[in-house]
């Protein structure tokens, strides 16, 4: 079997269509979503996909305050930013991208955004109220692979979906979505991790194989059941000196191999990377919309 390719380029620019009519529609009540974004460092990925929001944000017609602070900046700098952000009512959503540099510790920093603002879900109490599936913000990737799936016509339901990777920002929440008693979810969800001595005997049986382990070639054609479907979300950069920035993105997955046995593969790029972007434009929204009551 050859995979059908899954365009996260295309349902991203779809569902980017329906967020531009409600940001219309909004602004025609006065209301402007804003994004509130901090980005710490210059870590150049970073930069990228900052830079691919507020743009986005844009795009559809949304404020975004964009704000670069140098490597240097304290954990009490960052914080007094935060709290700016967390009193201007311009803001609706806060974005500090991730990773920050290690002198800043990354969980004080995420506690201290307004839990009503945190349109990265990775505040605690949205953490607490996801896991009980209850109405939260939804982390931005996790969700757009749900949404992936779901407009890609994949049967989510009773399917058994193994994820590769632990991460908070990935594997734990996307684990936790897929397993709850609701629409686009009710799988049975097995996760492994680098603990796990054998990944591939459990993705041997899944319907659905989610990969964010952050590491290339993590899963490979022998370790999938014919016709199943892929979603890779990693995003490497690995050196290409006939490429003109010196390197090239690849995924998780062992994309030229595994495409040949799946029934369906997200691709890298242009697959899970779009859809995180999209999510975060449609969480701000949805905290613009709240807001004004
Ligand atoms: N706070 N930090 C916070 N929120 C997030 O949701 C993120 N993430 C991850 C890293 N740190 C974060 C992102 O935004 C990963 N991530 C992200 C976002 C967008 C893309 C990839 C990762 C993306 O657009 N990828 C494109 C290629 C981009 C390129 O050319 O470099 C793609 O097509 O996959």
């Amino acid at each position: 079997m050859t995979a059908r390719i899954i365009d996260g380029k295309q349902v991203a620019e779809s569902i980017r269509s329906e967020l531009t009519k409600e940001v219309a529609e909004l602004k025609k009540k006065g209301i402007i979503p804003g994004l509130g974004v901090i980005l710490v460092g210059e870590n150049p990925a970073s930069i990228s996909y900052v830079t691919a929001k507020e743009k986005a944000c844009h795009d559809i017609g949304m404020f975004s305050s964009d704000n670069r602070l140098p490597a240097t900046t304290t954990q009490k700098e960052l914080l007094d930013f935060i709290e700016k952000m967390n009193k201007d009512p311009k803001i609706n959503g806060i974005l500090v991208q991730l990773p920050l540099p290690k002198h800043i510790n990354e969980k004080d920093i995420l506690t201290a955004i307004n839990p009503d603002k945190d349109v990265d879900g990775f505040h605690p109490v949205n953490v607490g109220k996801m896991v009980m599936g209850e109405k939260a913000y939804l982390p931005c990737t996790p969700h757009g692979v749900v949404q992936l799936l779901a407009r890609s016509g994949v049967k989510i339901d009773g399917a058994h979906v193994v994820v590769v990777g632990r991460s908070n920002i990935v594997g734990k929440p996307v684990a936790n979505m897929l397993l709850q008693k609701a629409k686009n979810a009710n799988a049975t969800v097995t996760i492994c991790h680098t603990g796990t001595p054998d990944i591939g005997y459990f993705t041997r049986q899944a319907d659905i194989v989610i990969v964010a382990a952050g590491r290339p070639n993590t899963v490979t054609a022998d370790m999938i059941k014919e016709g199943a479907v892929v979603i890779d979300v990693g995003v490497n950069r690995v050196p290409d000196s006939t490429k003109k920035a010196g390197f090239r993105l690849v995924g998780d997955v062992d994309y030229d191999n595994v495409k040949e046995k799946a029934s369906m593969i997200t691709p890298v790029p242009g697959g899970v990377g779009p859809m995180t972007i999209t999510m975060l434009l449609f969480n701000t929204i949805e905290s613009a919309r709240t807001t004004a009551g």
